[in-house]
């Protein structure tokens, strides 16, 4: 029978869109439905379990899955020893301490003696003896926002991507103390076959990540003015540059730096660039 590598996703919530997305551009196809824990992949021999995320690092240790994906703080606060393979980046967020504005905030030191509510006791109090600060922690497993108004707390630390809940809960962020993206995660102790697997995903999806950071330029150029373009684009062995019929242009073709790319399009087009095309690039390798 072919050997599969398995890996555990989160059935719904802010992480299952996004690692199926990755994992469907690799290439690999799959059918999941919300009602169904397992799915087996078309395209590569990967099968599915959809789980609550919480459960993730538990599963990769004991071997129900080979691999995960999860977010840095449930992986933390597991307490877990895994392999952690790659920060893939989405569904970041940071942890925060956020208090009501009676409360005057000057640091960590303002939680001493104080009741802290959260989800993460474990990274809370990690960050909190770290910082000699002794503290109450009030754990709690949802609606954090909610415990200082309803008199169990004097502070939280949460998790924040807009800050909007806090706003509507009238709390401040007084300060960010961790962050968190997801985590593909796995097994330390996956026998060879699976390793292999491993390494044939990581190659597509370091492809697939590499190519979400560039975007692919195409622009005609006054052929005089290649070496200075050449020097704008930068970070490459050297752009891929085609004569056209007027003797005097060029084609040029090249990867850009997505954080880069507003930058390097107004020195083209100040080089006297035309016609600029910008494309998404789908996959790619350095
Ligand atoms: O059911 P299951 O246990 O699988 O899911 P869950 O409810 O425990 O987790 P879920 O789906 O809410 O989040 C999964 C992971 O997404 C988290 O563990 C984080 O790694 C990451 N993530 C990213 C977030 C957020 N952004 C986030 N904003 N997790 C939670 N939030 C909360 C935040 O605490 C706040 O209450 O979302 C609310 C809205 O945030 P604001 O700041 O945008 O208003
Ligand atoms: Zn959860």
């Amino acid at each position: 029978m072919e050997k599969t590598i398995s890996i555990a996703v989160q059935k719904s919530g802010r992480l299952s869109e996004k690692s199926l997305d990755l994992i469907r551009s690799c290439g690999i196809d799959f059918y999941a439905d919300s009602r169904v824990l397992k799915a087996r992949a078309t395209g590569f021999p990967l099968s599915f379990l959809f789980v609550r995320d919480d459960d993730i690092p538990q599963y990769v240790a004991d071997g129900v899955a080979d691999i995960g994906i999860v977010g840095r703080n449930e992986y933390d606060e597991s307490g877990i020893s895994l392999d952690v393979v790659r920060d893939l980046g989405f569904a970041s967020c940071r942890l925060s301490i956020a208090v009501p504005h009676s409360f005057d905030y000057r640091g960590l030191q303002s939680l001493e003696g104080k009741r802290n509510a959260t989800s993460y006791p474990n990274i809370l109090s990690r960050i909190l003896r770290e910082n000699d600060v002794k503290a109450d922690i009030v754990v709690v497993s949802g609606s954090v926002e909610i415990t200082v108004d309803a008199g169990v707390a004097d502070a939280i630390a949460d998790l924040v991507s807009t800050g909007t809940t806090l706003k509507m809960n009238g709390l401040e962020e007084a300060e960010c103390i961790y962050r968190s993206s997801a985590l593909l995660i796995a097994n330390p102790d996956l026998d060879d076959d699976c390793r292999l697997l491993l390494d044939r995903l990581l190659e597509r999806i370091d492809a697939v990540m590499l190519a979400r950071h560039k975007k692919y330029i195409l622009f005609n150029l006054p052929a005089e003015k290649l070496d200075e373009a050449a020097a704008v684009i930068g970070g490459m062995k050297s752009p891929t540059v085609t004569p056209l019929m007027d003797k005097g242009w060029v084609s040029v073709q090249s990867a850009v730096d997505e954080s880069r790319f507003w930058a390097v399009f107004e020195r083209l087009k100040a080089l006297g660039a035309e016609g600029i095309l910008v494309m998404n690039i789908e996959k790619m390798t350095e």
